[in-house]
């Protein structure tokens, strides 16, 4: 696919299961993505030359994830003025610490939303998406709500 409604990088294949988390949920709510294994520190310029192209193509945002330290998001940022969401990864010996600081500490003027590290992030950084599409989209605010009235159900069905 070469124009995504949204764009998943990940700066490792270590990365793929988690972040394919994020993916099936886009899918359930029939949004196209791509995942691509892209990284900021060892493909530069493969890694910009993606984010410009689906920039260009009609991308609405993108989810990256990395772990260590975790520059994709910010460097993804830096090239865009799509939306991105960073999710941080625990890829070392501080659990996802490193990266979840990486994501976050962006300096002024280069926005990255961050979510928490790990597979509930991949799964947040998609619906935190979903709520950007949202906005313009009837159909998956429609969906979104499905989504927490069941989630609700499920919950309440619990008791008693
Ligand atoms: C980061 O380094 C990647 O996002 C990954 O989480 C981490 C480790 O990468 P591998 O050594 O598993 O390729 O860039």
């Amino acid at each position: 696919m070469s124009n995504p409604t949204v764009g998943i990088m990940m700066g490792s294949k270590s990365d793929w299961e988690v972040m394919e988390a994020g993916s099936k949920i886009l899918n359930d709510f029939g949004v196209s993505n791509e995942m691509r294994v892209l990284s900021a520190h060892r493909t530069p310029v493969e890694c910009v030359a993606y984010v410009e192209q689906l920039s260009t193509n009609g991308a609405k945002a993108f989810i990256c994830g990395a772990g260590l330290s975790a520059a994709l998001p910010g460097v993804v940022a830096a090239h865009t003025q799509l939306p991105v969401i960073g999710v941080p990864l625990d890829a070392g010996s501080l659990g996802g610490m490193d990266a979840l600081l990486s994501v976050t500490q962006m300096p002024p003027g280069v926005p990255v939303g961050g979510v928490a590290i790990g597979k509930v992030g991949a799964k947040n950084a998609a619906l935190l998406v979903l709520r950007i599409l949202a906005l313009q989209d009837d159909a998956i605010r429609a969906k979104l709500e499905e989504f927490s009235a069941k989630q609700k159900q499920d919950i309440l069905a619990l008791q008693n």
